[in-house]
């Protein structure tokens, strides 16, 4: 298989998605910069489809891309709503300053990650809506998602890092990496469309100020740092900073949703795989429950909904084969009930296992540096401490795209943390839990320390005790890199087939065990792609 052509992966195609009664027929959105819709039909019940992809974020999107471009017609299922229409704003999304209903997963309330400042809460009541950005809570921990056709894509920082070789290969040892690292990272990171930041450009931008005083200050105290790729167009951003284009990233637009600027899966892999007219997506439809059907092949229950989250219709339909990319949390919620409901009695036990957040915490620091009024919203530089065995970190160097001065340096750190968390079926509330507790983070919080201790004592600087809390200085109740829950090799045969069923495929971050290293997409779409070619040759042939 080859990658997408460039003109494949930029131009804007139309996807065949079915958004049910709710959203109705969609104009062309005026903005050239997000995929077109155009209304289809969404699944009806009783319908039979040959294959059934859950969720559209990385897993997903790999799936449907090289399912279509062999032939095969594939229906995806997201429960986010497509993001194609602009607000009243004009805008797609809202930006970080400004949340508003498009901003969080059903809440009447906004759950920001850094969510004090000088210890109070900032948090704004909004009104409740199917928004781009869930934060999931369970009793230890929040795991923030993406929502929408595109998944994590729409809302993330598009850092796009292939994991370091070394440490690759100790988390998914039964995989490849010659082929890894010749194949498929390369054909993920051209169809992502990762591209490079100008260096030149970025030692004289304003919007990378806080990027280089947090450089100069880890490399004081003797810490090494690496540009990172992203999938934000930095050819964009050069044009948004010379005021020639609509800001995004320089207009505080992540987490939320960026306007412009951002390849998300639905400019790339998802529209690439429209483009072949086999594609078709249901949006605001969640799957609830998997079981084999009579006759072969698999009925697939879903519940559709309407943008404020409530039921429209149920519907069951049937499947040949079905792929699970609702992500780490959701794949593993769906697998783990089903298991426990004794719909898919004989999944294996390994199924809800190895559940970790990629040993992330956040951490800020004050001081006097200017870190800069204009940021962008875009992460494009890492402190890397992974050759500390004693404490591997590599931390992020974060914005704080307040649109003022605050002399904040903010981090998101990746640990090496040994923890791990399992699902399991809660019975009497019909829910699935996961035994993750907030004490869990201390090996990050004492690997990051290792790191920010020494960058504070060479610059007489101090933490900041008031984002996360009142007197709070680590971030370490919540994930932005949920992984594992359904561990390739583990749960899954080595190309993310489900033991005993055959035909039902894992194919998204629950498939690596709770730690990379690095930013995981990247991996996620690598992995997906090897599976695919895999199962594609083998299975599908
Ligand atoms: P994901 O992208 O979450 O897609 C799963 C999809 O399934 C979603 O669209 C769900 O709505 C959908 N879904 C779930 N349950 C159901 C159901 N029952 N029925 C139907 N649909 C369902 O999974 N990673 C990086 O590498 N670089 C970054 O810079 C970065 N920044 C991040 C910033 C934020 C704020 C967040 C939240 C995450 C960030 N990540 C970053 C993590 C990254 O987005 C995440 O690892 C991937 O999105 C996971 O990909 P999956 O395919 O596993």
């Amino acid at each position: 298989m080859r990658p997408v052509s460039d003109s494949a992966r930029i131009s804007r195609r139309r996807f065949l998605i079915g958004t049910g009664s709710t959203l109705g027929a969609l104009a062309f959105p005026s903005l050239a910069t997000r995929a077109a819709v155009a209304a289809g039909t969404a699944l009806a019940n009783g319908a039979h489809v040959p294959v059934l992809v859950i969720g559209s974020g990385y897993g997903g999107a790999v799936a449907a891309l090289r399912l279509t471009q062999a032939g095969i017609n594939t229906h995806i299922v997201e429960m986010g709503q497509s993001w194609t229409t602009p607000g009243s704003d004009g805008k797609i999304f809202c930006d970080m300053l400004n949340p508003d209903g498009r901003s969080y997963w059903l809440r009447t309330r906004t759950d920001q990650p850094v969510g004090y400042f000088m210890g109070i809460d900032v948090n704004k009541n909004i009104p409740r809506h199917t928004g781009v950005l869930d934060s999931e809570a369970f009793g230890g921990i929040r795991v923030y998602q993406g929502r929408g056709i595109g998944g994590g894509s729409l809302v993330n920082g598009g850092m796009a890092v292939t994991p370091r070789r070394s440490y690759f290969e100790e988390v998914l040892p039964s995989v490849d990496s010659d082929e890894m690292y010749d194949i498929y990272f390369p054909r993920a990171n051209a169809t992502l469309g990762v591209n490079h930041i100008d260096s030149a450009w970025f030692e004289t931008s304003d919007c990378y100020q806080y990027a280089r005083v947090s450089r100069m200050r880890a490399q004081n105290a003797g810490f090494a740092t690496t540009f990172v790729p992203n999938v934000y167009d930095f050819d964009y951003m050069k044009r948004e900073a010379a005021n020639e284009v609509t800001r995004s990233a320089l207009a505080s637009e992540v987490i939320y949703g960026n306007n412009y600027g951002k390849k998300s899966l639905d400019k790339t892999y998802l529209a690439a795989a429209a483009a072949t007219g086999r594609l078709t997506i249901s949006a605001l439809h969640i799957v609830t429950a998997v079981a084999p059907a009579f006759g072969g092949g698999y009925t697939v229950d879903i519940t559709q909904i309407d943008t404020s989250g409530n039921t429209v219709t149920t519907k069951t339909v049937t499947a040949d084969r079905v792929f699970f990319a609702a992500g780490s949390i959701g794949t593993s919620k769906l697998l783990v009930s089903m298991r426990a409901q004794g719909k898919l009695p004989n999944l294996p036990s390994a199924v809800g296992e190895e559940w970790g957040n990629n040993g992330n915490v956040m951490v800020g620091r004050a001081g006097l540096d200017l870190t800069g009024s204009l940021q962008s919203g875009m992460p494009t530089m890492g402190i890397d401490n992974w050759a500390d065995t004693a404490g591997p970190v590599f931390a992020e160097i974060a914005p704080f795209p307040a649109g003022t001065e605050l002399w904040i340096n903010l981090y998101l750190a990746i640990t090496k943390n040994p923890n791990r968390a399992r699902f399991t079926f809660n019975s009497s509330t019909g829910k699935v839990d996961l035994s993750w507790q907030t004490s869990y983070a201390q090996p990050s919080i004492d690997a990051a320390r290792r790191v920010f201790d020494a960058i504070n004592k060479k610059a007489g600087t101090v933490y900041r005790t008031d984002l996360f809390g009142a007197y709070k200085t680590w971030g370490d109740d919540f994930v932005y890199h949920p992984l594992g829950g359904c561990v390739l090799n583990k749960a899954t045969d080595n190309y993310g087939r489900l033991p005993g069923y055959p035909g039902l495929y894992v194919m998204d971050g629950s498939l690596v065990p709770g730690s990379i290293g690095v930013n995981p997409f990247v991996t996620i779409t690598a992995l997906a792609e090897r599976n695919m070619a895999k199962i594609i040759a083998t299975d599908l042939a």
